[in-house]
């Protein structure tokens, strides 16, 4: 099996068995604007290394895997309109063509999977979209999800999709949602979608004692721990998300462009303002994913 090229921190933490934490690169090429999604990345990684882990940024950059990457590298991702979104079944042409994408929640899990990263941070996992019933439109994310096991923390998912179908495919693909300090699943900028988790945790050592079980089941599936945006930076952009919907459908948006339409349209209309609570999620995210990696670090794996 092949095997992601490491930058050397993520070498030297992953051989000295010390925590590392796996961030995902469409957020960067494809889920906000230049320049503040590269200086996001490097946000998100400075958030990980203070709360005492690595971080290892997944990407493909000319047909390599890498898992830890350099400024150059991220700034690459962040403006270079060529690069393309990969989401797992995209890995292997990106490869062949030697091209440079960001890789999606279910890209970056099986090459954090491959290179032995058991967590991994984001903001919003992709999930099953409003209308799906009639376009079939169901991420890659939830499918990754049902078969590689890593445990992926995210602020819920966004309510550009339909969050109930989003947890009952969760529930048939055999994916633990579980959430940290709240019984209800968040909606990314708000604290709640009004639907109730089955599992609620409020600590990093808990959770990571639950990754540990789920990985010595050998179930397969991964995790996904959805952890509330923070208070102050929560908004309730419902209005803002149904007409980013709107001109989605009226121009005909659809396939692998729609999720990227809408963040930016999202922002656009908000005039801004969902960026700003997106970063502070992520932060948010990148932050607890640390804590748990530190404490799944005296775990037996
Ligand atoms: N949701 C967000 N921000 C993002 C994404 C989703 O709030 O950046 C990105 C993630 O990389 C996710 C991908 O894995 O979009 C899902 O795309 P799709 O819906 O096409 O599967
Ligand atoms: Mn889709």
């Amino acid at each position: 099996m092949i095997a992601p090229i490491l930058s050397p921190d993520v070498a030297a933490a992953l051989a000295d068995r010390r925590p590392v934490v796996a961030l995902e690169s469409t957020i960067i090429s494809h889920g906000m604007p230049w320049p503040q999604n590269a200086e996001t990345a490097l946000l998100i990684e400075a958030e990980v290394r203070a709360n005492g882990a690595t971080p290892a940024t997944i990407a493909v950059i000319d047909g390599v895997l890498r898992a830890g990457l350099d400024a150059p590298m991220l700034e690459r991702l962040g403006r270079d309109p060529g690069v393309v979104k990969a989401s797992s079944r995209d890995l292997a042409a990106a490869m062949a063509r030697r091209a440079t994408a960001g890789t999606t929640v279910s890209a970056t899990m099986l090459i954090a999977e491959r290179a032995g990263i058991p967590i991994f941070a984001t903001g919003g996992v992709g999930g099953v979209h409003r209308g799906a019933e009639t376009s079939f439109d169901i991420s890659a994310d939830l499918v990754e999800l049902g078969r590689t096991p890593t445990a992926v923390i995210c602020a819920g998912v966004k309510s550009i999709l339909d969050i109930p179908k989003t947890l009952e495919f969760l529930e048939t693909q055999r994916v633990p949602v579980l959430a940290f300090g709240t019984d209800d699943f968040p909606a990314f900028y708000a604290r709640s979608s009004g639907l109730k988790v089955d599992h609620r945790f409020d600590t990093p050592a808990e959770l990571a004692a639950v990754i540990a079980h789920h990985r010595a089941l050998g179930a397969g599936s991964g995790l996904l721990i959805a952890n509330p945006i923070p208070a102050a930076h929560a908004l309730d952009l419902d209005d803002t998300i149904a007409s980013a919907i709107a001109e989605a459908s009226a121009r005909g948006i659809g396939g692998k462009a729609l999720t990227p339409f809408l963040l930016a349209r999202i922002n656009d209309i908000s005039g801004g303002r969902s960026l700003v609570a997106n970063i502070a999620l992520v932060r948010n995210n990148a932050a607890l994913a640390a804590q748990i990696a530190v404490a799944l670090a005296h775990l037996p794996l």
